[in-house]
């Protein structure tokens, strides 16, 4: 059976990258594939979060997944830190994984930056523990932006691996379903820069908690050149910032880049940027809105996350004893 895992990590500062990447694309799949959301704090925590902004930031996580129409009762919602099942299978997987094959990830070295001696342990092994999160259920397909891509190949590696060296096919080999027309949404301050929670400039990002005026602002100093927009896509090429506008454009009007282009073709950003300020109003606005209403009852949300939690042990369960069994493990 086909079977859906994806997760956000609750770092504060959900943005519209984490929207139209990930979070959209998890609900059309639950007409398709049993579904799991987690908010995946513990991989939060590989970098310094203030407990009670975690904790709230965890809520909120739930609260954009279900605002933006991911069904609780059909896909089961919960926090990674409530299913101890996650953190047992990351360090069996830290004993297949190579050294070697964590050396490349590229995410560990663009977040762990210059000062790479003073990263966490947890950040560098972070990738370990996604692919437990996602083969303690045995999942088959993982909905993600473009930026998760090397992970899910290292995900199939350490399935494989475990497999190999256990004379078993214990794991799937799981396929990263990429898709939408902002795989991979920028930072407005910068086009060769993914939008991103951590980027110390609120201006890169638009977030589920911009009103109409932070849209508007955020938007009209997003930087651009001062060419009016061309008629066809293969001028945005080599116009990182101008691609990425065009980009959000299509995402949120569900057209392609090119039906963009047929109708701004010409036109300047101080007509397309209001253009794309009422767009992301429209269709971005609602979902925040629906998010903060959701917040203002943190107890419906902690109802939720908590039989989210009850459903997703009892997938993991049987698995996490399964791979003991495999491996020689005693178990209580
Ligand atoms: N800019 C983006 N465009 C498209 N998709 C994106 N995602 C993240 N940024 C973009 C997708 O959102 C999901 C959740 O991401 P995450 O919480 O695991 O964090 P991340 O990928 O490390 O990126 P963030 O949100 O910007 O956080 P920081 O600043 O901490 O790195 C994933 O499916 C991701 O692909």
């Amino acid at each position: 059976m086909s079977r859906i895992f994806s997760g956000v990590q609750p770092s504060g500062n959900l943005h519209l990258g984490n929207y139209l990447g990930a979070i959209r694309n998890f609900v059309g799949l639950q007409d398709d594939y049993e579904c799991i959301y987690c908010a995946v704090n513990m991989h939060a925590i590989t970098v310094w979060q203030d407990p009670e902004e975690l904790r709230n930031n965890t809520r909120e996580v739930a609260a954009a997944y279900i605002a933006a129409g991911v069904d609780p009762k059909r896909s089961i919602i919960f926090a990674q830190s409530t299913v101890p099942a996650h953190a047992e299978l990351a360090w069996i997987f830290n004993c297949v994984a190579r050294l070697g094959w964590m050396n490349r990830m590229t995410q560990f070295k663009e977040k762990a930056g210059k000062n790479r001696e003073n990263a966490s342990l947890g950040l560098y092994a972070y990738p370990s523990l996604m692919a437990a999160d996602i083969m303690v259920y045995k999942a088959t397909h993982v909905p993600v932006g473009e930026d998760q891509k090397q992970h899910l190949e290292l995900t199939r590696d350490i399935a494989q691996k475990f497999n190999n060296d256990y004379g078993t096919e214990t794991f799937p080999l799981v396929e990263p379903l990429i898709f939408g027309a902002a795989t991979r949404v920028m930072s407005l301050r910068d086009g060769s820069k993914k939008m991103s929670k951590s980027d110390p400039s609120d201006y890169s990002r638009i977030t589920f908690t911009d009103d109409r005026d932070s849209i508007a602002k955020k938007l009209r100093k997003a930087r651009t050149d001062a060419d009016p927009l061309p008629d066809a896509e293969e001028g945005l090429k080599d116009r990182p910032e101008a691609a990425n506008l065009v980009g959000i454009y299509a995402a949120l009007a569900n057209l392609t880049r090119q039906e963009v282009l047929n109708e701004f073709a010409g036109a300047a950003f101080s007509t397309f940027k209001p253009a794309l300020t009422d767009l992301a109003v429209e269709k971005f606005g609602p979902i925040g809105e629906e998010m903060k209403r959701l917040m203002a009852d943190p107890g419906h949300v902690d109802a939720i996350l908590r039989e989210g939690a009850e459903r997703a042990s009892a997938i993991a369960a049987p698995v996490i004893d399964e791979v003991k069994e495999v491996v020689g493990l005693i178990r209580p």
